[in-house]
């Protein structure tokens, strides 16, 4: 069964007119390794943590500010936010089509809060805590082309054609700000995209942008900003020790004008210093050393890295599956070919190093979570291959090989044949990342022991399901694998309003 919403009663948990407060049991383990009479010995010794969990109920007014707004990503998501506000239906060649919110974790997905009379009884995942209702989102951006939204929603090629005439009003008149533009970092093949820029050296750049936040908040009258990179793949910056290690290095070197510097870090700084929360739906390296630096000491959130939209989800439940049922994945395969202007542009050697990187390290946990089947430091073959085609433009196929080890010798291979429209999958990844880094922001806690309590680590490991390289803070384990993420986000939300986390055991019925 389903309903709407929920509340929890609860002694540990208070509804006031701004606030849910919780006090929270967290069981967990020490794992030691002591010594017993001579003997070193592994010993896990359970463990309960009081934590309580305050969460501003106050849902501001939110503003999005995407940097490269006018890409297929960003065209796509801002037509699927005014086609859903404004209701609006269409006919395709099967139905008539309403807006919705398929694919996003947080509108259209569900939890699982109890059984009544037998049944299980699911609500929806936003239903968990008040959350921004993204038909309430105000859209904004940068662009280094000074195409207007309807026009770049109509070169996006994505959205069937009786749907963007019906569009085409509400988004002629959206036209991004220009953008900060470094040919160094995208691929030659961008050149000719790039008809507004901001001139200029960094410092003045970085001022502009926060220039713009600041009129932009004031003009639409929002009460927080979100940034968003959706702008095309950089290559890797050199990090390099004076340059970007340290936040003063960083600060320095925009002063200097430095080069190597890229556009999405300057994007970044401008954002943190601002205190305005920055995520990279790219795959390259924005976060410096010294912008992570930078963010923790100004408390600022930033999270990341590459949207984790297709074949790469599929490789987090697949892997975790195959590792989990005790078969061993012994070379993983990965092409894929596309035709957007994403496509073009990791045409380039340098910009697909970055995505090669980001879809590659995704394997990595689960690989380690297993000693029975994989030695220390033994890891699968795996090899990710991407190709421009123009022809099939948005509509990415990827193709996936496993090939496993099983029993007594045995060798198993899947092969997986995707084709979808890339931008479909990203635009409500994109909307759950800005909506829960929001929501994130309205929650603090405390450890028993701790005398204040703080919001969560400014790098955001919360958003971790959305993204194919989880941006962690340095010394956290990396988790890749999809449904410990979903767990993960689900968990803390349901710890914000008393409920234990999910464990599935359902006792009541054994
Ligand atoms: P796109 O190429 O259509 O859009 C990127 C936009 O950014 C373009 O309009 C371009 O003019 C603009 N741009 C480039 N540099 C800029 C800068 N420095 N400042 C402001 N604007 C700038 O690409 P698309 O398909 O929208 O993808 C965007 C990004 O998202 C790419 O990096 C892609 O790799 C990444 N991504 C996409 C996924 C998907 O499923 N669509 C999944 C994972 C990541
Ligand atoms: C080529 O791979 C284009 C990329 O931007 C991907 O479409 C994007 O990174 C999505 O990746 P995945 O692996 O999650 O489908």
């Amino acid at each position: 069964m389903f309903i709407e919403s929920f509340k929890v009663e609860s002694p540990n948990v208070k509804y006031t007119e701004n606030e849910i407060h919780s006090v929270y049991d967290y069981e967990t383990t020490e794992v030691v390794h002591e010594n017993h009479n001579g003997t070193y010995q592994w010993v896990v010794k359970p463990k309960t943590v009081k934590y309580e969990f305050k969460t501003d109920t106050r849902v501001p007014k939110l503003g999005v500010m995407l940097v490269g707004w006018g890409g297929n990503n960003g065209s796509t998501l801002t037509a699927g936010v005014i086609a859903n506000k404004e209701g609006i239906s269409w006919a395709t060649k099967d139905k008539v089509q309403q807006a919705n919110y398929f694919g996003s974790l947080t509108q259209a997905s569900s939890i699982r809060v109890g059984s009544y009379n037998g049944e299980e009884i699911y609500a929806p995942f936003k239903s968990l805590l008040p959350m921004v209702n993204p038909d309430d989102v105000v859209f904004g951006g940068w662009d280094i082309s000074d195409m207007n939204l309807a026009d770049a929603m109509a070169r996006a090629r994505v959205l069937d054609i009786d749907l963007q005439k019906q569009l085409r009003p509400y988004m002629e008149h959206m036209v991004p700000l220009p953008g900060i533009y470094d040919p160094d970092f995208i691929a030659a093949n961008q050149g000719s995209r790039a008809n507004s820029v901001i001139k200029g050296t960094k410092k003045e750049q970085v001022d502009q942008i926060i220039k713009d936040m600041r009129e932009f908040k004031e003009k639409n009258k929002v009460d927080k900003l979100v940034v968003l990179w959706t702008a095309n793949t950089e290559r890797y910056s050199d990090v390099v020790v004076g340059l970007n290690d340290t936040m003063e290095n960083l600060l320095a070197s925009v002063e200097k004008n430095e080069s190597e510097i890229s556009p999405s870090t300057l994007y970044a700084i401008a954002c943190v210093l601002e205190g305005i929360p920055f995520i990279n739906g790219s795959p390259q390296n924005t976060f410096v050393p010294g912008l992570i630096e930078l963010a923790i000491s100004k408390n600022c959130l930033i999270g990341g890295d590459d949207f984790k939209s297709g074949q790469t989800k599929t490789k987090s439940v697949l892997v975790d599956f195959l590792v989990g049922a005790g078969i061993k994945p012994t070379s993983i395969v990965s092409y894929n070919h596309l035709g957007n202007n994403d496509g073009m542009n990791l045409s380039a050697p340098q910009t697909f190093r970055s995505k090669e990187i980001s879809k590659s390290n995704v394997v990595d946990d689960m690989v380690a979570s297993n000693g029975i089947l994989f030695e220390p430091g033994e890891h699968p073959d795996h090899v990710v291959v991407i190709k421009y085609v123009p022809y099939v433009g948005d509509s990415k196929r990827a193709m996936d090989e496993y090939t496993s080890e099983i029993f007594m010798g045995g060798k198993n291979t899947i092969v997986m044949h995707n084709t979808c429209e890339d931008s479909l999958l990203a635009a409500p990844i994109i909307l759950d990342l800005v909506l829960l880094a929001e929501l994130s922001t309205r929650i603090q806690f405390k450890a028993e022991g701790e005398g204040k309590f703080h919001s969560f680590h400014p790098v955001a490991t919360i958003l971790s399901y959305l993204t194919k390289a989880p941006l962690v803070p340095p010394g956290t384990p990396v988790v890749n694998a999809l449904s410990k993420q979903r767990a993960m986000l689900e968990n803390i939300l349901r710890a914000c309003v008393g409920l234990a986390p999910e464990n599935n055991m359902i006792l009541e019925y054994k």
